[in-house]
């Protein structure tokens, strides 16, 4: 009897231990014990901690709906429980923690602060994804009995977040913030400056952002790109909301690094200051993608600027790490600069080594201030940057061999792999430049170098640049995130030999997509279908077709918005003027619940219809306004079945030679 005693506990032992029986933690954690027995949940359970810092008690408190104010830990204490606590852990590294849930307590301890925080998230993962959402209520529910040890493969678990091309708001950021810390991520880096906006509100340059830099179209002094002509789009943080993030961040175990992006990218900042580029003049291209600008590497007068400019940012920032750019840098400005060209003689250098010795010069003004300095990493292509300086290695997986092999602290983030406004497939909306990056792609990819162990590099990067976000609308960045974002936060967290897909991938769609479904996050399906928050329904293809009073190109008639395809569109032979009329008509008058009208060129958005006016009629002749500053795309809730839908062309146009229509987007 003792013997089968024996093997029943071995075999359990062996169903319960190990990565079988891992029951969808994402990322994984070093290891897990599952024992039997749960702990109950009810009204009575509060939240405790052992420090007199009670912000993350009360956090976890929010997140599970338990109102009793947060107490301070004393032993002996009777009834169920949560404590939460900061031990030395000695045997565990910076940020690791220790979890048991019990029948009649859960106690999370942290390592340091940091570890308190991934193990609280841990917890939240462990509990029914019902409880999740944020007006949810539940008197009562269950954890299952377990014992976690775990901590980071990596100390840099980052995000890159471009806010310069599309703007997100402060709360939009902060959103990010709890997707990340969901998912154990630790770094934000934060893309506030680039050619087409600067982000960030300065004492001493109030104009940068009151004059323009940070909006585009309608009064402003910055015409429009990306699309919306006529529509005044963009927006800036206070010092209020920036220092409200930061804070926001801290609780949540996130370390801001804020992004001066320079010398290149600089066309807003430029477009107010033109002082600071080679040749002074006024930039007066009105408009269009892309326009890089480049800051003069020689004017004395630039470096005053810079240090003006680091002294507020680093009043804003208090940690330690600001990024200072470096990428992209288009030599042409430099090479045909008289006073650059004398420097690069002088010192023997070409422009990539201007680059370098520029970035030198600002990494000094940076540890003047105590801080250090990160840049991507082409600045460290000209020469030596100091020892110091942190590169963030995007180009390719050889940048990243290439930043180790010279000794830099190093930060894996191959567009390759890394770069989240990357198509998932090739039918799908996105940039594809960096290739067609999937989720397995991601969970595949391996960031240390051939040849090193894992602490050659600091950590890894994943990124989302929002030239595409414009036009794509507020969901599609949940759904370029997740699941990519998961995975590759398995990479950052979870250790190396823990490789297997098709594990990773069950785990996924059995316990954490639902998880985000909880959480409002949108995300991309298997099957290419994406689920929104707001659960738009089935999406239907009725008959119609579509006129217009220009004519289209052969090659891109208007049956190619109405032809089922995503992938084709039609193209007008010349610009639209005021006055000129593209119209969808059904074929039988069509019952739904949304059609959302889509008009540019997918890939970046330009040849947009707006601004324009878009109208919709249930009879065929009368017609009713659904939106009358049309950009680039609208939806409309219709209350009867629809017979046509119409967009007119307002004022001067969309300043572009073409204007492109998709197809209908029609939900059940
Ligand atoms: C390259 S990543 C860039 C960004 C673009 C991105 C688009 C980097 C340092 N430069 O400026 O937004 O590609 O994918």
């Amino acid at each position: 009897m003792k013997n089968i005693t024996m093997i029943v506990a071995t075999l359990l032992a062996a169903v319960y231990c190990g990565r079988a029986a891992v029951p969808g933690l994402v990322p994984a954690p070093v290891s897990m014990r599952e024992m039997p027995g749960e702990f109950v949940f009810d009204s009575g359970v509060g939240v405790f901690c052992e420090y007199h810092d009670t912000e993350l008690a009360d956090y976890l408190a929010r997140r599970l709906y338990i109102t009793a104010p947060s107490e301070i830990w004393s032993y002996g204490r009777q009834g169920k429980y949560i404590r939460l606590a900061v031990d030395k852990h000695p045997d565990l590294p910076e940020e690791g923690y220790r979890l048991l849930v019990s029948s009649d307590s859960v106690v999370v301890s942290g390592r340091d602060r940091g570890g308190l925080v991934c193990g609280i998230h841990t917890f939240l993962q462990l509990v029914p994804p019902d409880i999740l959402p944020a007006d949810a209520y539940f008197d009562t529910f269950t954890v299952p009995c377990v014992e976690i040890t775990d901590y980071p493969r990596f100390p840099y678990r980052g995000f890159s977040f471009d806010v310069a091309r599309t703007f997100t708001d402060a709360r939009g950021v902060m959103r990010l913030l709890e997707q990340m810390a969901f998912h154990k991520l630790n770094r934000l880096h934060w893309h506030l400056t680039d050619d087409e906006g600067w982000r960030i509100e300065l004492d001493e340059f109030p104009e940068l952002t009151s004059k323009g830099a940070a909006y585009r179209g309608d009064t402003s002094p910055v015409r429009n790109i990306y699309g919306e002509w006529g529509r005044k789009y963009g927006g800036f943080y206070t010092k209020e909301e920036i220092r409200e993030v930061v804070s926001y961040a801290r609780l949540l175990n996130i370390e801001i690094i804020p992004e001066f992006d320079l010398p290149g990218h600089s066309r807003a900042i430029a477009r107010i200051y033109p002082e600071i580029l080679c040749r002074g003049g006024v930039d007066t291209t009105a408009a269009g993608y892309d326009m890089r600008k480049v800051w003069c590497a020689v004017k004395e007068e630039n470096y005053d600027l810079i240090e003006k400019i680091l002294d507020e940012i680093c009043d804003l920032f208090p940690q330690a790490m600001i990024h200072t750019g470096g990428d992209e840098v288009p030599p042409e400005q430099w090479e045909t600069c008289p006073d650059c060209r004398a420097l690069m003689e002088r010192e023997g250098i070409d422009t990539k080594g201007l680059n370098t010795l520029l970035q030198n010069r600002v990494g000094e003004m940076l540890r003047r201030r105590g801080r250090s300095q990160a840049v991507w990493n082409e600045a460290v292509d000209g020469g030596f940057l100091d020892g110091s300086a942190v590169v963030s290695a995007w180009e390719n997986e050889n940048a990243v061999a290439e930043a180790v092999k010279k000794g830099y602290r190093t930060i894996a983030m191959p567009s390759q792999f890394c770069y989240f406004d990357m198509k998932q497939s090739a039918g799908e909306y996105g940039l594809a430049w960096g290739g067609i990056i999937d989720t397995r792609r991601v969970y595949e990819y391996e960031p240390v170098p051939m040849g090193y162990g894992d602490d050659a590099i600091l950590g890894v990067e994943g990124a989302f640049w929002t030239e595409t976000l414009l036009w794509n609308g507020r969901w599609w960045m949940d759904y370029q995130l997740f699941p990519r974002l998961c995975a590759l936060a398995e990479r950052m967290w979870s250790p190396a030999t823990f490789r297997d897909w098709t594990e990773f991938d069950g785990r996924l769609s059995k316990y954490h997509l639902p998880r985000l479904s909880a959480l409002g996050i949108g995300y991309r399906g298997s099957d290419g279908i994406k689920y929104l928050p707001s659960a738009p329904g089935n999406r239907i293809k009725p008959a119609y077709t579509v006129s217009g009073s220009i004519p289209c190109t052969a090659k891109n008639p208007y049956s190619n918005a109405s032809d089922g395809s995503d992938k084709t569109f039609a193209r007008t032979v010349r610009t639209p003027l005021g006055g000129d009329w593209f119209e969808y008509t059904f074929d039988k008058p069509v019952e739904c619940t949304s059609i959302t009208v889509k008009t540019g060129y997918s890939a970046i958005p330009r040849f947009v219809v707006g601004p324009a006016v878009l109208e919709v009629s249930y009879d065929g002749e009368n017609y009713q306004t659904v939106d009358d500053n049309f950009g680039y795309t609208g939806t409309l809730f219709p209350e009867k079945a629809v017979h046509k839908i119409r967009l007119t062309v307002k004022g001067f146009g969309n300043g572009e030679e073409a204007a492109i229509l998709h197809d209908l987007m029609i939900e059940r």
